[in-house]
């Protein structure tokens, strides 16, 4: 019987599609503020994953401050493998529709869901960086929904983009977030590339672009575009998101060295220049010719 309710409340919930303004504002800018992104009744459910997890983290996970009330930076990671919350998001909250919008992709497959907080008064900023050097994949169609769980200003700590910057055409080498600190990040470190420009020594340089957000409002943005945020300087307000990435049609297999390891290639049925179908590790969760 119970089975029956949770089905049938699923099917009540609502999923969005975005705008044509929407879509050309994300291929122009990098960067899209979607309102009312997903169903309002996900948010308590999700709230309440983050604080399982931060009380009972899973290996990714970032923390630092372990255990403090204030001024915890903590970022937990993958928890569609084991939480039936986060993978019933996954493949039911639309966003999967929404990353293939617009990506003006046919299809839009789950690489992993990302799970960050910033308690009140955290110091630790989100570094500039782009999304892209950090993942074992080529493609121009990669891309982020970073979905508000508590409402959020820049000054506590939501997302600033460089616009634009997506098209820049630069593969920037990867910061280990956190630093010496981030234990489970530091195969960031390996990797050769371009430095980020100091964009905060310069911000008047740059068309540096920030959104205020309320709960359920998403940022969705290109795995190519320059972003980062301040720490929280809220008082009384956490500031908690959850970030899922999503792979479009363009997208190949690329393990190269100092690349998230935690999907071990030596596991994916793929090999490098494939495109990325391994429904095990990548499962095609949109498909235009197949969805309502
Ligand atoms: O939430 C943050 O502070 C960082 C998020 C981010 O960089 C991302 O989702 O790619």
């Amino acid at each position: 019987m119970l089975m029956v309710k949770v089905v049938q409340e699923n099917a009540l919930m609502s999923q969005r599609h975005l705008t044509a303004d929407e879509i050309a504002a994300f291929a122009r800018d990098g960067v899209v503020k979607v309102k009312g992104s997903i169903d309002q009744d996900w948010i308590q459910p999700l709230l309440d994953v983050a604080e399982g997890q931060l009380k009972h983290p899973s290996p990714w996970v970032n923390d630092v401050n372990a255990g403090a009330s204030e001024n915890r930076l903590f970022t937990d990671r993958y928890l569609w493998r084991h939480n039936d919350v986060i993978h019933r998001f996954v493949r039911e909250s639309g966003c999967a529709r929404l990353a293939a919008q617009a990506m003006q992709s046919r299809s839009a497959r789950f690489y992993f869901d990302h799970l960050l907080v910033k308690k009140v008064r955290t110091e630790a900023v989100t570094p500039w960086h782009q999304d892209a050097p950090y993942w074992p994949f080529r493609g121009k169609q990669i891309a982020s929904i970073w979905v508000t769980l508590t409402p959020v200003t820049v000054a506590g700590s939501s997302l600033e983009f460089v616009r634009g910057s997506h098209l820049d055409d630069v593969y920037y080498l990867p910061a280990v977030f956190g630093g010496e600190q981030n234990q489970s990040g530091q195969w960031a470190a390996e990797q050769k590339g371009e430095t980020v420009p100091d964009i905060e020594a310069q911000r008047e340089a740059y068309d540096v672009v920030g959104f205020d957000l309320d709960p359920g409002d998403a940022l969705i943005f290109s795995a190519w575009i320059l972003h980062g945020a301040p720490g929280n300087a809220s008082t009384h307000q956490d500031r908690v998101a959850l970030s899922t990435r999503w792979l479009g049609d363009d997208v190949t297999w690329d393990p190269r060295p100092g690349v998230d390891p935690s999907v071990d290639p030596a596991h994916v049925a793929l090999e490098q220049g494939m495109p990325v179908r391994d429904n095990a590790f990548f499962p095609e969760v949109f498909n235009a010719g197949i969805s309502p």
